[in-house]
């Protein structure tokens, strides 16, 4: 008999994929078409044996996506990837979305820091002075939608409890990367193992009630010891006192 927390999950690798993999076949990946100025194509790195995604921005004033619609929104996500670039000056948006427009969390890799965006005009720095270009960083994030903040880590090390962009009503449903405008030519960002997890609110009341269950079942089991040991001393006090008589009657 357990009690655990139930989650749904989902995890990309892209290692189903084979490399030079375009956009259009890659599992997960759904380009926005309305810019043609970039690819999205998977590939391959030998000496670690991985396939990772690669945004490859193309032109100076366009920007590069790749949505993953959850089916529904959802509360108290928990969202895990690893991400790169491969200069230290060029960036990356990371939104998730409540609905259509609602950007609950707007972070940014930009230069060499992260940061979040905490109100419609206030940036909040989440890390600074790393981002070494051509290296993966793990960012994990830990919606806590009753409080509309999250904590963040990074590389494991928790970095802080940061507000929403804007306040959440139901949950996220989409996850989207973005390069940021740039003035050179060419750049990439890299991802790869995005991994999401949440609570269902089904699961929540299943298990609190698998839970009450549990907890009955153990206070009666309990109860029913103290009782049936209370009931055997009773009897032994009872017998007692006949098996004196019956010595006695035997003198
Ligand atoms: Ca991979």
């Amino acid at each position: 008999m357990m009690f655990f927390p139930i989650y749904d999950e989902k995890t990309y690798t892209f290692e189903n994929q084979l490399e030079g993999t375009l956009s259009t076949d890659i599992d997960f990946v759904d380009n926005d078409l309305s810019d043609k100025h970039w690819t999205t194509l998977i590939r391959y790195d030998k000496n670690n044996s991985n396939n990772y995604l690669q945004l490859r921005d193309l032109n100076s004033s366009l920007k590069v996506s790749i949505k993953n619609f959850w089916n529904k929104n959802h509360r108290n996500a928990i969202v895990e990837f690893d991400v790169g670039k491969s200069d230290e000056i060029n960036g990356l948006n990371i939104y998730f979305y409540e609905g259509g427009e609602n950007r609950i969390i707007w972070m940014q890799l930009y230069q060499k820091r992260i940061v979040t965006r905490e109100s419609r005009s206030e940036w909040k720095i989440i890390k600074s002075g790393f981002l070494e270009s051509n290296r993966f960083y793990h960012v994990k994030i830990v919606f806590n939608d009753q409080k509309n903040e999250f904590t963040c880590y990074i590389d494991g090390n928790n970095e802080g409890i940061f507000k929403f962009n804007v306040n959440s009503k139901k949950g996220v449903n989409y996850l989207q990367f973005e390069t940021i405008e740039s003035n050179d030519s060419e750049y990439s960002v890299y991802i790869d193992n995005i991994r999401y997890r949440w609570i269902p609110t089904n699961q929540i009341i299943i298990t609190s009630i698998i839970f009450l269950f549990e907890v009955i079942f153990i206070i009666t089991i309990t109860l029913n010891l103290i009782v049936s040991r209370n009931n055997k001393k009773a009897k032994q006090k009872e017998i007692t006192p006949k098996n004196e008589n019956a010595k006695g009657k035997q003198k």
